[in-house]
């Protein structure tokens, strides 16, 4: 049994050892980006949540700083769990998290940094008085965590928003607060949407429909609309939707109901959970983190030390062509750690064939892929079923194009391989619709790990190509699709194609179509994840 496939990742945010999940208060102050993120301290699986406490100039490169917020008092001893930042005017910070009492209720507390003037924040104070907010009434006792970052309003007052549930609504509860220790209930919700259950880890944030610049969470106005979004506790699945927030009256409405929290668009269709977003006024840019858990068992978490990475942290951004969804990409500051690259232009990629792309290792990539159909006339032609791709596909589909796309993380004789790819459907008014996929049911041979077909429709406009990006990194691959319109992560855990034998093909399974292929890979030197050197201060 190789245990190399459980090899840790390359240039991935993960902590020396033992369980992470949910990424927590991202911010930026005195030249840093801070990450905190839930921690076990002693263990590979779930439990002793702390806060674990990272630093970073750019990114992408993390250096480990001692536990921020460990379980100490009556309202967190049985964890702190996960919160957000809010920078105030004059920089000042406040922390609000979610503590699990020594009776597990579900309170929400205050943490601030002990020195201001301490680029690295390392000492954090919790508020003698805590907790600030416990679940009001008709909130169940264990259906209230997660505080938002704040944002103030016309009145001059903050709001927090915390996840909730009642019977299976999930609902988004709004709090006002002035001074972060008391807080005022309002006495209707935010939004709430029948049936998806318990919200966790509500995110609130504007967002601007005529320039690509981030904004910060407290921005209202014209040429703004508000996303908001819920990680959908009985899914285990980030759901967001675009809408508009009225500030005085504190609601916000879907653009589009039949697309709402919960029930519509999601930020990732792999694996990808807890997600959390933070203004960054450096690059003025909105800046989104999200945690990818194991799929394997608790048995090989043990065995290997480890469990969970956070995702390349990604810039959100309207879709002003669709005005339907979020574009979501990885940050520029990833290029930092492009090597040596290959270009393929143009190459045909026949019905039915795979081509081997000669370039080298290639366990840590960045590809750049567009895809042609070869001659209309051939998208009248075609007539077949996948049976091994239906959850990308409708049953009823009668015709299509595809799949075609690339493999990584392949070996040469296709014991393992994780496709990423397009498949084009046209029903029996002739509108095409464009599948985007990521096949992991041959991507390891071992039995125990999850081997889903995850996909979901993207938007092709014309004139568009069929545009892929992807990182890879020997067993994450973070797949985006036009633009980052959709977006697919996979954790997979290939036992044979790893290191020199991990290949990458494109390929065109369709039977009746050609495509052609150019693409751009670079290949990507690992990053510096490690200790700061506290003793040098
Ligand atoms: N993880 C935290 C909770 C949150 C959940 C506990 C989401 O605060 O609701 O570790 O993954």
């Amino acid at each position: 049994e190789s245990m190399l496939a459980w090899e840790r990742t390359a240039y991935h945010f993960q902590p020396p050892k033992n369980w992470m999940n949910d990424p927590d208060g991202p911010l930026f102050h005195k030249g840093w980006y801070h990450l905190f993120y839930q921690y076990n301290p002693d263990s590979a699986t779930w439990g002793n949540i702390t806060w674990g406490h990272t630093v970073s100039t750019d990114l992408i490169h993390w250096l480990y700083l001692p536990l921020a917020l460990i379980p100490s008092e009556w309202f967190d001893w049985n964890g702190c769990w996960t919160g957000s930042a809010t920078i105030l005017p004059g920089r000042d910070i406040k922390m609000l998290y979610t503590g699990d009492t020594v009776d597990a209720v579900q309170v929400q507390n205050l943490a601030y940094p002990s020195n201001l003037s301490d680029p690295l924040l390392l000492n954090w104070t919790k508020y003698e008085n805590n907790p600030v907010l416990v679940p009001p009434e008709g909130i169940g006792l264990t259906d209230f965590r997660d505080p938002s970052t704040a944002f103030l309003g016309p009145d001059s007052e903050w709001r927090v928003v915390i996840g909730s549930v009642i019977n299976t609504t999930g609902i988004a509860l709004v709090f006002h607060t002035t001074n972060f220790t008391s807080y005022d209930l309002v006495d209707h919700v935010l939004h709430s949407v029948e049936g998806t259950g318990m919200w966790e880890c509500i995110d609130f944030y504007p967002i601007s429909t005529n320039s690509s610049v981030g904004l910060d969470t407290s921005v209202v106005g014209p040429n703004v609309k508000h996303v908001l979004k819920a990680s959908i506790d009985d899914l285990k699945l980030d759901y967001y939707a675009i809408g508009t927030y009225d500030p005085d009256n504190d609601t916000w409405t879907p653009d589009n109901a039949a697309l709402d929290v919960g029930i519509g668009l999601r930020y990732d269709y792999g694996w990808w959970y807890a997600s959390k977003t933070f203004y960054d006024p450096v690059k003025e840019r909105r800046i989104l983190f999200g945690w990818i858990n194991e799929t394997d068992t608790e048995k090989d978490d043990f065995a290997k030390g480890w469990a969970s990475v956070q995702a390349i942290p990604r810039v959100v951004l309207y879709d002003n062509k669709t005005g339907a969804n979020v574009l979501e990409q990885p940050v520029e500051e990833i290029e930092s750690l492009r090597l040596n690259s290959t270009t393929f232009e143009d190459i045909l990629v026949e019905a039915g064939s795979a081509i081997q792309l000669d370039i080298g290792n290639a366990t840590q990539l960045d590809i750049i892929a567009e895809f042609e159909i070869q001659g209309t006339d051939s998208l009248k032609a075609m007539a077949f079923t996948e049976s091994n791709i239906s959850e990308c596909i409708d049953a009823e589909t009668k015709t299509s194009y595809g799949p075609f796309g690339v493999a990584v993380l392949a070996d040469e004789s296709f014991s393992e391989l994780t496709p990423i790819y397009f498949r084009v459907v046209k029903d029996d008014d002739g509108n095409l619709t464009t599948y985007f996929c990521a096949d992991e049911s041959r991507s390891s041979l071992a039995p125990e790990v999850l081997h889903t077909v995850y996909g979901t429709d993207v938007p092709v406009l014309d004139g568009e190509k069929f545009a892929l990006r992807i990182l890879v990194d020997h067993s994450i691959v973070e797949s985006f699709a036009q633009g980052g319109r959709r977006v697919i992560t996979s954790r997979v855990y290939p036992t044979q194609a790893i290191y020199g034998a991990a290949k990458l093909f494109v390929f065109n399974n369709a039977t009746g179509i050609n495509v052609t292929a150019t693409l751009k890979i670079w290949e990507l030197e690992s990053a510096f994840i490690r200790p700061y050197p506290l003793n040098h201060i």
